[in-house]
């Protein structure tokens, strides 16, 4: 009898799906190693606008001196804009949200000598969602990258966040496997991400194919004709499936997200502004000559070290011209995500 009841199929009840593996979080943040900046908790308290803000760029991505200036500058834009910037850190150990300027020349100076010297990366590192307990219980610095933020900001209660690009689907993935944990932070965390596409360091292709397969939802900002941007240039030869034609619309979206259950972000294209267009091709060749160049020198499969190698070699070829498109699209997301924040909290109030 025994065994007929078990090859009996169970019952299952009628109106049940497979429900989306949604991360929802720790319900209380009491007792944790997290540090919420008293300008971030005082902003949230009052429900006025945050934007969290990465710092891989500050430690893996910009050089000095702009690792230091630049998080500075895009503070300095949300605060014009009256919007609470909420950067991102590991520092000690502690996680932290919203950082004081000394923690940011900190993470800007260690992590430019970790670059260099493996001893210092051990105790800096470049934090994805999957080092963050790690770091923490190691008493580690980190720069967090996307998908680190991201997890951050959704405990913190963050649901916007600008950065400069996203990790993706890596060209060759076919046989390395390297794609960034970014895509699936996206897939599951339910903070909206404004950035200028993603260099072509990355299969653009593919990585927007990721995103369907994972039903991340892929807009651009006002941008009629869908065109994806790939970071130094506005065009990437492929379409988002739609199109976010204000701040508005974009905050409506996210709350909208959020009352349906769905546990996706929003994945915002931001086009690099039209000024920095036509030093874009010449980027976009060093960007190719880089890729081939870590194809042949191996760093190709040195994992986490890819994108950096990769962005330090553009930056080289370059002569430094990649930098000044690096920043002023990072400025450009920063405001948007400072537009769409604004938005955000009012639909919230
Ligand atoms: N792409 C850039 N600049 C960056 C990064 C990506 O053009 O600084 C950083 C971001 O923090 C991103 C991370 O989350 O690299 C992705 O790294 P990986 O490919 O190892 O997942
Ligand atoms: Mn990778």
């Amino acid at each position: 009898a025994l065994r007929t009841a078990a090859r009996r199929p169970r019952a299952r009840p009628f109106f049940t799906t497979s429900s989306p593996s949604t991360w929802s979080g720790p319900r209380s943040l009491a007792g944790l190693p997290i540090d919420i900046a008293p300008e971030v908790a005082q902003a949230k308290a009052e429900g006025r606008a945050i934007v969290a803000l990465e710092s891989t760029l500050v430690t893996h991505g910009l050089p000095p001196p702009h690792s230091a200036s630049l998080p500075k500058d895009c503070e300095a834009i949300l605060r014009s804009q009256g919007v609470t910037p909420a950067t991102i850190a590991i520092l000690n150990g502690r996680i932290k949200v919203g950082l004081q300027e000394k923690d940011l020349v900190h993470l800007a100076e260690r992590g430019w000598e970790a670059r260099k010297d493996k001893t210092v990366a051990e105790k800096m590192w470049k934090v994805g969602r999957r080092e963050l307990a790690a770091a923490v219980v190691k008493r580690l610095d980190g720069g967090t990258t996307v998908s680190g933020t991201m997890a951050v900001a959704h405990l913190a209660g963050i649901k916007i966040f600008s950065t400069g690009g996203i990790g993706g689907v890596h060209r060759g993935a076919e046989t390395s496997f390297d794609i960034s944990s970014d895509l699936i932070s996206l897939s599951d965390t339910p903070v909206a991400v404004v950035c200028a596409g993603s260099k072509s360091i990355l299969d653009i292709g593919l990585t927007l194919e990721y995103l369907e397969a994972h039903a991340v939802p892929v807009a651009v900002y006002k941008t009629a004709d869908r065109e994806w941007p790939a970071f130094y240039t506005a065009e990437s030869g492929f379409k988002a499936p739609m199109n976010m034609e204000s701040a508005r619309e974009v905050a409506e979206t996210i709350v909208m997200t959020d009352k349906l259950g769905l546990p996706s972000s929003l994945l915002l294209g931001n086009p690099i502004p039209a000024e920095y267009h036509d030093v874009g091709e010449e980027l976009q060749r060093a960007v190719d000559q880089a890729v081939a160049e870590s194809v042949e020198n191996g760093m190709a499969k040195s994992g986490k070290q890819v994108t950096p190698w990769l962005l330090a070699r553009v930056a080289e070829l370059s002569r430094g011209k990649s930098l000044e498109s690096n920043k002023a699209l990072i400025r450009n997301n920063v405001k948007v995500g400072g537009e769409v924040a604004l938005e955000y909290a009012r639909l919230l109030k």
